[in-house]
């Protein structure tokens, strides 16, 4: 079969850039060129080139592994995104971005590619362990290994946050403009999160630089969502058998799409809004929903379900007591937010868990429940600790804590180890080993994990006593147990 590297003569099923791809200049560096971003910005900015034109193609940048460009580049950075609905799947050719970079073979071409005049935006999905954000002080976290190593040696960086500060410092060397950073990965405040470690970075090299930065870079926040799960062979062979040609990038998601965005670009911007895009002034209220009512309940299916023994979340969503888990979840989120512009979050809830079931997305519960530490202060820590200011429950988070330590145990009820995939695995071992079975005991020590949960919930003792008492259910009964009990109260 053909490879994929040009989009004539395509089945007409299949949807094709709308633009003259040889005629557009690129105008967007993208750091972390996954699965996600391929499904969501690469897709609205394919859109925004089909209906405005614009010289805002993407090069994608990779900080670890060769196996996207790999697969991209031999096919002129052409993709299929897989479109799986209830109703069957669609196909389309993405054409926005026009190669992958692969920062370890070649870190002078990319600073060039961020240094370049013609670069405006860059943009980054690095997932949440990969700024080196210290989760205590919301500054630089200086022992995460890309942090501490490009702090040492800042002019051959190997992180986002170094590669940004050096190719800021390039540009303004040469008397070029700033850029606008762009993070879209699912961190609350997510642009001035990012901003903080970038000025601090900065200002480790050279106050005047950090300056330079405050007056010439903007970084707008945003919220993204869409269910993408990671691609398989499925993936790679429907979308040879829908496109008749070979694709080794092909990417498969849910029809679902959400991209919210602060307005504010310092060197203009795609025509996004062609692609669904919605500009406000404040993301906060939407980054605030989405992490606690879908990411919240994604992490606490994907723990519990895991353990009950569903490998998709799909399966999870067969399970009628864990859907009512979920429900209760939802619910006990939304009471921890301030009203959010156009939704309803009733309605919001219901979406989530057709979402969730949709039959065709075979998104693995062990897939979401990695990196746990990362995730679990946006998703679940923040919103119990309102909900205890306030008087609210907290039954719901409770059960979703004890779930994820019954999880960092790293053993399933069959006896089979498993690797948690969290960058504080060697740590969590330790306070697991230490516990020794014990419920209680597992609670004091992971509650007194360095930095992640906040104080007052971490010394409350309602707290402690709700995750408690959960987790020696899950221990001595089981998680089916665990989640009947839950559903049945
Ligand atoms: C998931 C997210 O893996 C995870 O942690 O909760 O990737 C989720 O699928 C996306 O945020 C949906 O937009």
């Amino acid at each position: 079969m053909t490879r994929l590297s040009q989009t004539s003569g395509l089945p007409s099923t299949v949807a094709v850039p709308a633009y003259d791809r040889a005629n557009l200049k690129s105008g967007i560096v993208h750091i972390g060129t996954g699965a996600f971003h391929k499904a969501h910005q690469a897709v609205c900015t394919d859109d925004a080139l089909g209906a405005s034109g614009g010289d805002w193609m993407i090069t994608g940048v990779s900080l670890r592994s060769g196996d996207v460009a790999d697969a991209m580049n031999p096919q002129d950075g052409l993709y299929t995104l897989l479109v799986r609905g209830p109703e069957g799947v669609s196909a389309r050719v993405v054409g926005s971005i026009r190669k992958v970079l692969v920062a370890p073979r070649e870190p002078d071409a990319v600073l060039a590619a961020l240094a370049a005049p013609e670069t405006r935006i860059v943009s980054l999905t690095i997932t949440e362990k990969g700024y080196g954000l210290d989760g205590r002080t919301g500054g630089l976290d200086r022992g995460h290994p890309a942090i501490a190593a490009d702090l040492k040696d800042p002019e051959h960086p190997v992180g986002a946050v170094g590669f940004i500060v050096e190719a800021l410092r390039l540009r303004k060397e040469s008397g070029l403009p700033g850029f606008t950073v762009l993070c879209c990965d699912n961190l609350p405040n997510n642009g001035k999160v990012l901003k903080r470690l970038v000025l601090e970075f900065a200002r480790e090299r050279d106050a005047g630089l950090a300056a330079f930065i405050e007056a010439n870079v903007s970084f707008p926040s945003t919220m993204v969502d869409r269910i993408t799960p990671a691609s398989t062979d499925d993936t790679l062979a429907d979308a040879a058998r829908l496109t008749g040609r070979e694709d080794r990038a092909a990417v498969e998601t849910e029809p679902f799409t959400q991209w919210i965005v602060e307005d504010d670009f310092v060197a203009g911007r795609p025509d996004w809004e062609a692609g669904g895009a919605l500009f406000v002034k404040d993301v906060a209220p939407y980054e605030k929903m989405k992490l606690r009512m879908l990411n919240g309940a994604h992490s606490t299916l994907a723990y519990a379900g895991y353990l009950a023994g569903h490998t998709f979340v799909r399966d999870c969503m067969k399970d009628a007591d864990l859907v009512a888990v979920i429900e209760r979840h939802m619910e006990a989120a939304a009471r921890t937010l301030d009203p959010v512009p156009g939704i309803d979050l009733a309605d919001y809830a219901r979406d989530l868990r057709e979402r969730f079931a949709n039959p065709a997305i075979a998104h693995q519960t062990y897939q979401i429940a990695m990196d746990g530490t990362q995730k679990l202060p946006q998703r679940l820590l923040e919103p119990a600790l309102i909900a205890l200011d306030r008087g609210l429950p907290i039954d719901a988070y409770a059960f979703s804590v004890a779930a994820w330590m019954r999880y960092a145990t790293g053993i399933n009820e069959g006896g089979e180890t498993y690797l948690l995939r969290d960058p504080r695995e060697a740590e969590i071992a330790e306070r697991v080993g230490e516990a020794n079975g014990d419920a209680a005991a597992l609670v004091e020590r992971l509650l007194a994990l360095p930095g992640l949960f906040p104080e007052r919930l971490a010394g409350s003792t309602e707290w402690r006593e709700a995750v408690t008492a959960r987790l020696a259910r899950m221990l001595t009964q089981g998680m089916r147990a665990a989640i009947a009990a839950e559903a049945a109260a």
